[in-house]
C-alpha cells in the first residue's frame, strides 16, 4: 500500500468515463464484446476489480437486449458493474469527435492550430455532459463517491449538482492542463472553469499542470479566492470549495512486474530477440495520434541511419500503433503519413536480412506486449506532450532484469518523476533524438542497470495503489458542500 494514506473507502465509488471498458463488434450476426485498451482503462479496471462499484460510460449508440445481456454477464465476472450511457451518431460527431477532440484535446496539448472551434460542439458538448450526469444521479445514491475522468466530461458536476448539491463529486483530468496564454484561445473559457469549480475535488497529472489551471482560474475568474501553494490548492467561489492537487497517475506495479516473469512471456521473449539476431531492437507503442510523436521520431530514426551508417543493420525500431478515433479524417491523414513515412525508410534503408523499421497497426494481446516491452533494448517515447504516458513506465517495469534503456520526451508528463533514470529529450529536435538513439546503443551495461534500476524503483515507490490512496486521502479532508451555496 502507498504512502501510509488509507487504502479504502467505505463509501461506493462510481467512476464515470467517457466509455466503459468494452465495445461490440458484429460477428457472424452476433454481438461480440471486446475489450478496449488505453491509458484511462490500464489505470481504473483495477482499482475497480479491487474496490467494486460502479462504473458509468457510453457502451455506443443504440441500446439493446442483447447489450444488456452481455453487461450483466461481464460484470459477473467482477466486483463492479456498468450503467451504459448511450450517446447518438449526431452526439458522437459534435460531442465526441468535435467538442473532444477537435477542441479540448488539441488545445490542452498545446496544439491550438489544429483547434475547430465550432459552437454547435459546445451546445452538443453541454448536452451530452447533461446526459452523463442524469445516467449517473439514476444509479447513485447521497453518499456515493462520485469520480468523474477526463476532458470530454469536465462539465458533468455542473448538471449533477443541480439535482444532487451536497454530493460528493471528485474528477481526474488525465491530459495535461495548458498555460493561460493558450487556454485563453477558447471561447467557453469562463464556463469550462466554472464548471470545474463544481468539483469538490480536482486531481491533475503533474506539478505543472496544477500551476497552469491555478493560473487560468486567476486569470480569468479573478473574483474567486485561492488558498495553498505547491501541490496544493484551494478555491473558495459561490459553488463552494474545490481542492486542486496533483497526483500523477501510475501502473500496478506488482501485476505488471509478474505478468513480465511469467514463463509464457519469457519464451516469447526469447523467440522475438531470436529474430533480431545481433541488432539492438528500440520500441515505440503509441495510440495513434498526433500528440505521441510518431513521425517526428520516425524522423529522427531516419537521421541516425543517414548520418551515421556504422548505426545501420545494428538497430530495428519496432513501431506499434493502436487505431484509435478512427473517424477523425486528421486521425485518417496521420495514419497516412506515418505509413508513407515508414516505406519510405524502409526503402531507402533496407538491406536483405535487416528492415530498419517492424510497423504494425493494430492492438496486440497484452502478454505480446510484455514480451516486446522485455525484448526492447530501448523505449523510444517521444511525445510531443503527454498527459503521464503509461506506456514508460510499463515499459521500465516489465525490464524486471533491469536491462533496458528508457528514452522519454521531456513533455511528458513521467519526465518529472523518470528524468533521473531516463535520457530525456526535445521531441522536435531530430537531431538530440537521434543522439539520444546513440546514447542508448553504446551505454555501459553498468549505467544502464543503475539508471533501470533507478526508474524501477520509482515507479515501484508510486505505483497505482499510492494514486488511489492519493485521491482517497484527498477525500477523507474535504469540506462539505452545503445546498445553500449552490
Ligand atoms: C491517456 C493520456 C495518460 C497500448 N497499446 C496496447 C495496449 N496499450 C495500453 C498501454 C497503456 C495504455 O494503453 C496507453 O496509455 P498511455 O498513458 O501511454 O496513453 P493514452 O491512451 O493516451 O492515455 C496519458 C493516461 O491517459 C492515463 O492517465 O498517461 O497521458 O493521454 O497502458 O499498455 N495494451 C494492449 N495492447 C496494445 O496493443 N494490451
Amino acid at each position: 500500500q502507498g504512502n501510509g494514506a488509507p487504502s479504502s473507502l467505505d463509501r461506493r465509488l462510481v467512476v464515470v468515463s467517457n466509455r466503459i471498458p468494452l465495445s461490440w463488434v458484429q460477428e457472424g450476426g452476433h454481438l461480440t464484446t471486446k475489450p478496449s485498451s488505453g491509458g484511462l482503462i490500464s489505470a481504473l479496471e483495477p482499482l475497480l476489480k479491487a474496490h467494486g462499484g460502479l462504473w458509468v460510460g457510453s457502451a455506443g449508440s443504440e441500446d439493446s437486449a442483447e447489450i444488456r445481456e452481455q453487461l450483466e454477464s461481464a460484470a459477473k465476472q467482477h466486483a463492479y458493474r456498468y450503467t451504459p450511457v448511450f450517446v447518438t451518431a449526431d452526439e458522437q460527431v459534435n460531442y465526441y469527435e468535435g467538442f473532444s477532440n477537435e477542441v479540448i484535446w488539441p488545445l490542452f496539448h498545446d496544439l491550438q492550430s489544429r483547434c475547430v472551434f465550432e459552437p454547435r460542439y459546445w451546445d452538443f458538448y453541454q448536452r451530452v455532459n447533461r446526459k452523463f450526469a442524469e445516467a449517473a444521479l439514476a444509479e447513485t445514491e447521497q453518499r456515493d463517491v462520485i469520480w468523474v475522468h477526463d476532458y470530454q466530461l469536465l462539465q458533468v458536476a455542473h448538471f449533477f449538482r443541480e439535482q444532487r448539491p451536497e454530493a460528493c463529486v471528485a474528477f481526474f483530468l488525465h491530459i495535461p492542463f495548458p498555460a493561460p496564454d493558450i487556454f485563453e484561445k477558447l471561447p467557453w473559457r469562463r464556463q469550462i472553469l466554472e464548471g470545474l469549480l463544481d468539483y469538490d475535488l480536482i486531481g491533475v497529472q503533474t506539478a505543472r499542470d496544477e500551476r497552469n489551471l491555478i493560473a487560468c482560474l486567476r486569470g480569468f475568474l479573478p473574483h474567486y479566492k485561492i488558498m495553498g501553494r505547491g501541490r496544493r490548492h484551494s478555491v473558495l467561489g459561490p459553488q463552494g470549495e474545490t481542492r486542486i492537487e496533483a497526483m500523477p497517475i501510475s501502473i500496478d506495479y506488482r501485476d505488471f512486474a509478474r505478468g513480465a516473469s511469467a514463463d509464457t512471456v519469457v519464451e516469447r521473449m526469447a523467440s522475438i530477440q531470436k529474430q533480431y539476431p545481433g541488432l539492438h531492437i528500440a520500441i515505440g507503442i503509441d495510440r495513434l495520434d498526433y500528440t505521441k510523436g510518431i513521425p517526428e521520431r520516425l524522423r529522427a530514426f531516419r537521421a541516425l541511419l543517414r548520418d551515421h551508417e556504422e548505426y545501420r543493420r545494428k538497430i530495428t525500431l519496432m513501431q506499434v500503433v493502436v487505431p484509435s478515433r478512427e473517424n477523425i479524417p486528421r486521425y485518417q491523414e496521420l495514419r497516412s503519413q506515418i505509413e508513407q513515412l515508414v516505406s519510405s525508410i524502409n526503402g531507402d534503408f533496407s538491406e536483405p536480412g535487416w528492415t530498419p523499421i517492424e510497423y504494425m497497426h493494430h492492438s496486440v494481446p497484452r502478454e505480446e506486449l510484455l514480451a516486446m516491452y522485455r525484448s526492447a533494448d530501448i523505449a523510444l517515447i517521444t511525445p510531443l506532450k503527454d498527459g503521464m504516458n503509461l506506456v514508460a513506465k510499463e515499459y521500465c517495469t516489465a525490464h524486471v532484469e533491469n536491462s533496458g534503456v528508457l528514452i522519454l520526451s521531456e513533455f511528458a508528463g513521467a519526465a518529472p518523476e523518470l528524468g533521473a533514470g531516463a535520457i530525456l529529450v526535445n521531441p522536435y529536435d531530430e537531431v538530440g533524438v537521434a543522439c539520444a538513439l546513440r546514447q542508448a546503443i553504446e551505454m555501459e551495461p553498468r549505467e544502464r542497470h543503475q539508471r533501470m534500476l533507478r526508474l524501477r524503483r520509482q515507479i515501484r515507490n508510486a505505483d497505482i495503489l499510492g494514486w488511489r490512496d492519493h485521491f482517497f486521502a484527498a477525500l477523507e479532508n474535504l469540506p462539505e458542500r452545503k445546498a445553500a451555496q449552490a
